[in-house]
């Protein structure tokens, strides 16, 4: 017999497969707030809390009542909190669950393997198109344990850091959850880095150990991972043990300090004793982009990461028992770890692991994937659909995508061509499409259109309503919050929620001035949004210095830090523009120095290799200008303002020119610029 939790009668008799039914038997019968309760078990005991609005008035009013019920409800404590949270965002103090003690690893996995052990935790939907390969809650718990053991054995101990440099795939996986178990911070840096951002990382981390692939495979190329983290490990002393999976068959040199992972895992034991790690013991650091050179190594901690992740993907997606979740992101950003990984297995639900890209093989690679695995929720990025809608609907109608019950777009704002050809074409007009705004700050979704009622309008284009717990307010350039609707302003958080970050590794003080200082008392997210008559949020894009390259953040000084270590060059000013399909492109002002004799073309060479080498492929600039200098003000600032409007072909609103030390370079830049752009068309 199949209950609808997915398991057999087999595997009935427990306590979480009872909880699941007896909540949803209680809603059916309308015990208490018969809506709320059927839509949000969690909820049941919320006494006078009846419909989904008031629900979430609830859950920013009596957020600790809220919290409180929910961590009591959907995660497996090892020991219960006394402290529900103790947070001062003017401090940037920020503790959730205190007192109570958890594995992260046990919620992910056992507690699945003790109910339903052959449920289908991963599917694994390799680069080689129709080579997936499943994993169950069994399988994959086996795997994380054993090895758990082998980096127990090999010394890495509770508060260790381990970076992962991964493709997306099960052993990535196993090893986020291996981490988890005996107690150590995982810092997965994307396999798209290059060596010296990942030694970089490395450093900053202060890992000891790293695991790694021999090769990776993506879009039918092989990249040599295992030799980018020799090159890496040169300059991080710190490194002692780099484990060595096989993505492919061919052979790479060991060397002492190198493990063959699989070939040990085998010889592990099965069984591995979960960590009780506190709420607030740190679960893994994720670097990501800021307004300075030096990317950032944002700090997410237990409990509150993980109770978050696995709300959020519950209500934002509508994600039931029986559903594949399919998020499409690497696991080297946020949205693999959380909506790839944690969140889904939280849940005991079935998650897929993209390797691919879009268009490899071909550009019906998604929707052949969704029909083949059948997948119900389908979350990728703006980026990827505006690709997508240009090479036409045929991709998209060749394949049966009956399975799909909800779309969901993240990391970029997404127009609204986009955002109807999704819903119209790819979603036959009968799946909601669900925008949500999030960041690596917040751990998971603050802004999607429907969290607390599957049944509300949805306007495109617009992330607009907060999930539960979360308040926006938005603040005029004075650091006054604006209270009425029809607005826009910088978007910020009144009060914390359990997902998000607690410190910049290492810099509490760079948390504190990005995030809690420029409005004190609130939580700023470094957008802007505006807020409709309506009262619904959409967001328009960063207020500094980061740019976001197809859904990538990329901050404009580290890029500048690259291009100006190149020898012929005096100085460089890069800004973001908007490209029609990455959302925005890199855009490079460079200065030469004098008697510098060298072809345009061989510097720009020059510069994206670098650029590619230090950083990453995906930030090198789309379009190089050189000039002979850049507009400044008379106290030496660079103006960006104009040469955004210059990168946009936006000359009618150049705005106050007055502040400028000679207003002629800017006449120099757009004759630049024009000869430029016909240059490129020829
Ligand atoms: C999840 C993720 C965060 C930045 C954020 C925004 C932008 C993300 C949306 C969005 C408009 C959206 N984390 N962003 N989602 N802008 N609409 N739905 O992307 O840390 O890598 O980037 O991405 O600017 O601050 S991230």
């Amino acid at each position: 017999m199949r209950l609808p939790c997915g398991c057999t009668t087999k595997y009935m008799a427990t306590s979480f497969c009872r909880r699941v039914l007896a909540s949803s038997y209680f809603g059916v019968l309308g015990r208490r707030g018969c809506n709320t309760a059927a839509f949000m078990p969690e909820a049941a005991g919320f006494e006078g809390v009846s419909g989904r609005a008031a629900l979430q008035e609830f859950s920013v009013s009596n957020s600790e009542s809220f919290w409180a019920a929910v961590a009591r409800h959907r995660l497996s404590w090892i020991a219960p909190f006394h402290t529900v949270q103790d947070c001062d965002l003017s401090r940037g103090r920020i503790k959730w669950f205190e007192g109570g003690k958890l594995n992260v690893s046990v919620n992910c996995l056992d507690r699945h393997v003790h109910t339903c052990p052959e449920r289908v935790a991963l599917i694994w939907e390799r680069d080689e198109k129709g080579s997936e390969v499943k994993y169950t809650y069994r399988e994959l718990l086996e795997m994380t344990c054993r090895l758990g053991n082998l980096l127990r054995r090999h010394g890495v101990k509770k508060g260790d850091c381990v970076t992962i440099y991964m493709p997306t795939c099960p052993l990535a996986v196993a090893s986020m959850l291996a981490c988890a178990r005996i107690g150590a911070a995982h810092n997965v840096v994307f396999a798209g880095f290059s060596a010296d951002a990942l030694a970089e990382r490395i450093r900053d981390a202060q890992s000891s150990t790293v695991i790694t692939v021999n090769q990776g495979v993506r879009g039918g190329k092989v990249t040599e991972l295992k030799k980018t983290v020799d090159t890496a490990v040169q300059s991080c002393p710190t490194v002692q043990k780099v484990f060595v999976a096989m993505r492919t068959d061919n052979p790479v040199a060991m060397t002492a300090r190198d493990i063959a992972m699989e070939e040990e895992m085998l010889k592990e034991d099965v069984v591995c004793e979960p960590a009780a790690m506190n709420s607030e013991d740190v679960l893994f650091l994720l670097y990501t982009s800021g307004s300075t050179g030096k990317p950032k190594g944002l700090v997410h901690t237990q409990a509150g990461y993980l109770l978050y992740a696995a709300l959020t993907h519950r209500y934002v997606f509508g994600y039931h028992d029986g559903d594949v979740f399919g998020c499409v992101a690497d696991i080297g950003w946020i949205t693999g770890h959380s909506y790839s990984v944690y969140g889904p297995l939280a849940n005991g639900g079935t998650t897929v692991l993209f390797e691919s890209t879009p268009i490899y093989p071909d550009p019906g690679r998604y929707w052949d994937m969704v029909e083949r695995l059948k997948i119900s929720q389908f979350y990728g990025a703006p980026t990827a659909i505006r690709l997508l809608l240009k090479y036409g609907d045929q991709w998209v109608n060749k394949y049966d995508r009956s399975s799909l019950k909800t779309l969901g777009t993240v990391g970029e704002p997404i127009n609204t061509e986009a955002w109807e050809w999704y819903h119209r074409v790819v979603g036959e007009g009968r799946c909601p499409v669900v925008d949500t705004w999030w960041q690596t700050e917040t751990g998971g979704i603050c802004i999607a259109p429907r969290p607390s009622d599957p049944e509300a309008e949805i306007v495109p284009g617009m992330a607009m309503r907060p999930f539960f717990g979360i308040k926006p307010v938005l603040m005029d350039s004075e650091g006054k919050v604006l209270p009425s609707n029809n607005t826009s302003g910088a978007l910020c958080m009144a009060q914390p929620w359990p997902g998000m970050a607690r410190t910049i590794h290492n810099n509490h003080q760079r948390f504190i001035e990005t995030y809690c200082q420029p409005y004190p008392g609130y939580f700023f997210t470094g957008d802007g949004a505006n807020r409709s008559a309506e009262g619904y949020y959409q967001i328009t894009g960063r207020l500094d210095d980061v740019i976001n390259v197809s859904g990538h953040r990329i901050g404009t000084a580290e890029i500048e830090d690259v291009v100006n270590q190149c020898s012929s060059v005096a100085e460089s000013a890069v800004i973001g523009y908007s490209h029609t399909i990455k959302g925005e492109g890199v855009y490079a002002f460079v200065v030469l120095k004098k008697d510098v004799d060298i072809k345009e073309e061989d510097l720009c060479r020059e510069l994206n290799n670098m650029v590619s080498k230090k950083i990453a492929k995906y930030a090198c600039p789309d379009c190089i200008q050189f000039v002979k200098r850049l507009p400044k003000t008379r106290s030496g600032k660079i103006m960006r303002r104009v040469l955004r409007k210059v990168a946009d072909c936006d000359l009618n609103s150049l705005g106050d020119l007055s502040t400028l030390d000679d207003p002629a370079t800017v006449q120099e830049i757009i004759q630049g610029h024009s000869e430029l752009l016909s240059k490129q068309k020829k």
